[in-house]
């Protein structure tokens, strides 16, 4: 089963979205196999977004991350990076269609409440970079016999 990483930035726990925003994600049938909330430091936002270095939106991008605490969730299923960023909706929350969690929940680009792996690739580093091992979760749904085939 693919895996991908999700974050509740910090304007999604300070609205009280922690709820509606995992709810979506359950209710598609992705599996939770990791689940915590921390205060993300300056060096893990730096890592986790170094590839926007340099960039205008940059700076802000990590005050941003780091302003409040953040929830971070490995989901697992069939094509789980796709299926989390369909659910997720576009990049600026304007142009996210209706009954994603951007176009129902927000306005701007830089209060885009979750993070969503872009590829299976970058999900398993970043994976490694905000969950160790023993943080993971194997386990079983008795459900999925109704969600995977
Ligand atoms: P994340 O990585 O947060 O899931 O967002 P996306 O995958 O949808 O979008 P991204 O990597 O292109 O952007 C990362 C992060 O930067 C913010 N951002 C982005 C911004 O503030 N201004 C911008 O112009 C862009 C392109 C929003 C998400």
């Amino acid at each position: 089963m693919e895996k991908t990483l999700i974050l509740i930035k910090p304007d999604g726990v300070e609205r009280l979205l922690i709820g509606p925003i995992v709810t979506r994600f359950e209710q598609r049938g992705l599996k939770i196999v990791g689940l915590k909330m921390l205060q993300v430091s300056d060096e893990l936002a730096r890592r986790h977004y170094a590839i926007h270095e340099g960039k205008p939106f940059f700076e802000p991008l990590i005050e941003y991350i780091t302003s409040s605490p953040v929830v971070a969730i490995v989901l697992a299923g069939p094509q789980a990076v796709q299926a989390a960023r369909n659910t997720i909706g576009a990049t600026r929350p304007v142009e996210a269609s209706a009954g994603t969690i951007r176009g129902d929940f927000g306005l701007m680009v830089g209060r885009n409440l979750v993070h969503g792996s872009d590829s299976p690739e970058n999900a398993n580093k970043e994976i490694d970079l905000w969950f160790n091992p023993s943080e993971l979760v194997d386990y079983k749904r008795t459900i999925d016999t109704w969600i995977l085939e």
